[in-house]
C-alpha cells in the first residue's frame, strides 16, 4: 500500500497495526532460529539488511557474494541449520549461485535468497534493472527453488525453504524475492498468524531392522573389514554413537578429508596413514556418510585392489545405493539412527582377525615414521613438510581451532600431515576440489563457533577470496591465514618459452601477501623459516587478532596438480 493510499483510509483503518514484507521476512527468519545472514547489500535488499541488523540478526557484509555464499554453506554444515546468503539481483545472484551449487554438491544445507526485478518486465524481457529469470536459472543447481509473490506467503515460503534445505539429504535451496514483495503491506495480526515455525525440520529416518541385520551379517563375515567415514558422518553430529560403533567393532577406520577428527587421527584404529593398503586389501567396507565418487575412485579399479569387495553403505539418500558399484547391504536412514541401531543389534562382538589389524597398524606406523624426519626439517627456503610440521604441532596444541584448507600441494600435503582431534574441525575444498572457499569458510567458522580459525592456503587458492581479509579485519575475527607462497599454481618455476608473457601457472615472484592484511589494520608477517612461521602462528592464535602470514615456500617444492596429477590430461604432441 502506498503512503497516499494509507492517508486516504478512514481513521479506524489507518490505526490498524500494519506490517510489510521486510518485517515479515525478518520475523519469519527469527522465528525459525536464524541468527546470522551472510550478504552483500544493494538494490533491493539494502534496507532489508539494515533492518535485520536492527532486529538483532547478525549480518556479515562481504565484498563478493561468492564468499558470502561459501560462508553460508559451511555455516549449514557446522550447525545443521541452513546457512543464509542474501544477494541482489542478476549479477549478485549469479555470484552467489556457485556457492549454492557447491552446497548442493556437498550436501550442506543453505538458502540463497536473492532480490529480483519486476516479474512483469522480466517475463516480457523488456530490459529491467538487473533483469534475469533467476528462478529458472537456479533450479537445476539446487535441491529446490521457490519464489514468493505475496506478503501473506512469506511465512510458508520460508518454512518450505528451510525444510527443503535440511531434511533428507541436505542441500542448497534458492528463494526468489521480487523487489515489490519487500514493500507489500498487510495487517500485522494477519501477518503474525501467517508465519510458520518449522517443527522437526529434519526428522529422524529410522532404518529398517532387516537392513541392519543384513549389514551386521555381512560385517560379521569379514576377514579384512574397513570403515570409511565421510563428511556426512561429521555433519550428522552423532559423534558419540559413531565412536562407540567404531570402537565396539574394532574395525580400522579411514576418515575422508572433512571427517578427520570425528575420531582423533591418533586413535589406535585410525588407518589414515595406511590408506592405500586398507582400500586395496579390505574385503568388507562400511561406508558411513561418504559417497563412492571420484574421491574414492568410484569404488573400483586399481585403488581397490583385486580382491572381491562387499560394501555396506549407511546414507540418508536411497538413490546413493548402487550409484557406482553394487552395495551388498544398503542401510538407508539418518546416520545417528542407523549407527545406534547397528550398535544395539551387535550384541557381543568379536574383534576383526588379528592379522588384519596388525597389517594395518604396522603399515600405518611405518608410514608415520617415514614422514616424521621430513616434518622436522628447518630448511630455508621452506618446503611443504617443514612448514606443515610446525602447523601440525600448533593444531595438536589447539585441538579446538578450526582448520580451513585449500590449494593443490598445500591441500594434499596438509591433509596428510596435520592431525585433527575433534569432529568438524577441518573444512576444505570438498567434493568439487574447488578453490575459493577459504575466506568465506574462515569467516563463518569464526562466527558460528566462536573458535579460533587457522587457514592454510595455497597462494593461488587464496587469490580467489583474498579481498575478504578486509571483512575479517572489519569484524575483528580470530582468523590466522597462512599463505604457502610458492609463487604460483602447483609450482612457481614454469617458463613460457614462446614469448615474453609469463607462464600461465606462475605469479609475481616474491609477492608479499602479508601487506594486504596490514592495509586493513590486521597483522601481516613474512615468514621465511619454520621457526619464524611457528612464532608468528602461535602469536596470532594467542592474540586472536586478524593475521596473515606470508610463508615463503621453495617455488620448486610442489608437483603439478598435487596428488591428483593422474586426472590432468596431457598432450603427447605438446612440444616440450
Ligand atoms: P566425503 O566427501 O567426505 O566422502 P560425501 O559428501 O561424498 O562425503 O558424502 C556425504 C554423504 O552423507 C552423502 O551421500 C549424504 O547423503 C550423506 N548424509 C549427509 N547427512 C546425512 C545424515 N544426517 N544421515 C545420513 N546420511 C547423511
Ligand atoms: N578454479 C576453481 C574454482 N577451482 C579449481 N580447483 C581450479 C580453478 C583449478 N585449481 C586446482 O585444482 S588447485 C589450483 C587451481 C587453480 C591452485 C593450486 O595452487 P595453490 O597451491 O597455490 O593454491 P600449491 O600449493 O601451489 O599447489
Ligand atoms: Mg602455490
Amino acid at each position: 500500500m502506498s503512503d497516499a493510499a494509507v492517508k486516504a483510509m478512514p481513521a479506524q483503518e489507518a490505526e490498524r497495526e500494519l506490517t510489510d514484507g521486510f518485517h515479515l521476512i525478518i520475523d519469519a527468519l527469527k522465528l525459525n532460529g536464524v541468527k546470522t545472514i551472510y550478504a552483500v547489500p544493494g538494490i533491493p535488499i539494502t534496507d532489508f539488511l539494515r533492518m535485520s541488523q536492527a532486529e538483532g540478526i547478525r549480518v556479515l557484509s562481504f565484498r563478493h557474494e561468492q564468499n558470502a555464499g561459501y560462508a553460508a554453506s559451511i555455516a549449514g554444515y557446522l550447525t545443521k541449520a541452513p546457512g543464509i546468503c542474501l544477494t541482489v539481483s542478476a549479477p549478485g545472484f549469479l555470484n552467489g549461485l556457485t556457492a549454492l551449487a557447491h552446497a548442493t554438491t556437498n550436501c550442506f544445507p543453505m538458502i540463497l535468497i536473492s532480490g529480483s526485478s519486476e516479474r512483469e518486465i522480466v517475463d516480457l524481457q523488456q530490459g529491467d534493472y538487473e533483469e534475469m529469470d533467476q528462478l529458472a536459472i537456479a533450479k537445476p543447481l539446487c535441491k529446490a527453488a521457490y519464489r514468493i509473490l505475496h506478503a501473506q506467503d512469506i511465512g510458508i515460503g520460508i518454512a518450505r525453504a528451510i525444510r527443503s534445505a535440511v531434511s533428507g539429504r541436505p542441500g542448497g535451496v534458492y528463494l526468489d524475492l521480487p523487489a515489490k514483495l519487500f514493500g507489500q503491506v498487510m495487517d500485522a495480526e494477519a501477518g503474525r498468524k501467517s508465519l510458520v515455525k518449522v517443527i522437526d525440520a529434519a526428522p529422524a529416518q529410522i532404518p529398517a531392522p532387516d537392513a541392519i541385520k543384513r549389514a551386521l551379517d555381512v560385517l560379521k563375515g569379514a576377514k579384512r573389514p574397513l570403515i570409511v567415514l565421510g563428511k556426512g558422518a561429521a555433519y550428522a553430529q552423532a559423534d558419540d554413537a559413531i565412536r562407540s560403533f567404531v570402537e565396539k567393532s574394532g574395525v580400522p577406520f579411514l576418515p575422508m578429508s572433512m571427517a578427520k577428527g570425528l575420531l582423533p587421527d591418533t586413535h589406535p584404529q585410525c588407518a589414515g596413514a595406511a590408506r592405500s593398503t586398507v582400500l586395496a586389501q579390505s574385503d568388507v567396507v562400511v561406508m558411513i556418510g561418504a559417497r563412492l565418487n571420484w574421491l574414492l575412485s568410484h569404488g573400483k579399479g586399481k585403488t581397490w585392489g583385486t580382491e572381491p569387495k562387499k560394501f555396506i553403505q549407511i546414507d540418508i539418500e536411497p538413490k546413493e545405493m548402487d550409484s557406482n558399484v553394487e552395495i551388498a547391504a544398503p542401510v538407508v536412514g539418518d546416520i545417528g539412527s542407523c549407527v545406534n541401531a547397528m550398535l544395539a543389534a551387535m550384541g557381543g562382538w568379536a574383534a576383526p582377525p588379528a592379522d588384519w589389524v596388525k597389517t594395518v597398524t604396522s603399515k600405518r606406523d611405518e608410514n608415520v615414521a617415514k614422514m616424521a624426519p621430513r616434518l622436522m626439517n628447518n630448511n630455508v627456503p621452506m618446503d611443504y613438510h617443514g612448514a606443515l610440521g610446525v602447523l601440525r604441532t600448533i593444531v595438536k596444541e589447539r585441538p579446538d581451532a578450526i582448520l580451513v584448507n585449500e590449494g593443490a600441494n598445500t591441500l594434499d600435503l596438509a591433509r596428510g600431515v596435520i592431525d585433527i582431534y575433534k569432529p568438524r574441525k577441518r573444512i576444505d575444498v570438498g567434493t568439487w576440489g574447488v578453490m575459493g572457499i577459504g575466506m568465506g569458510y574462515a569467516i563463518a567458522a569464526a562466527v558460528e563457533t566462536g573458535k579460533p580459525v587457522l587457514c592454510v592456503e595455497g597462494d593461488s587458492a587464496f587469490g580467489f577470496s583474498g579481498m575478504e581479509v578486509e571483512t575479517i579485519c572489519r569484524y575483528k575475527l580470530p582468523v590466522c591465514v597462512v599463505i604457502f607462497n610458492n609463487n604460483g599454481i602447483y609450482r612457481g618455476t614454469d617458463v613460457n618459452k614462446a614469448g615474453s608473457d609469463p607462464a600461465t601457472t606462475v605469479f609475481v615472484a616474491g609477492a608479499r601477501y602479508d601487506k594486504m592484511m596490514e592495509a586493513f589494520g590486521g597483522v601481516g608477517i613474512n615468514a621465511t623459516s619454520p621457526d619464524e612461521l611457528k612464532r608468528a602462528v602461535n602469536e596470532a592464535m594467542d592474540s586472536g587478532k586478524p593475521t596473515l602470514i606470508n610463508a615463503v615456500i621453495d617455488p620448486a617444492a610442489g608437483s603439478e596438480s598435487g596428488r591428483i596429477g593422474n586426472l590432468n590430461p596431457q598432450s603427447a604432441l605438446r612440444k616440450k
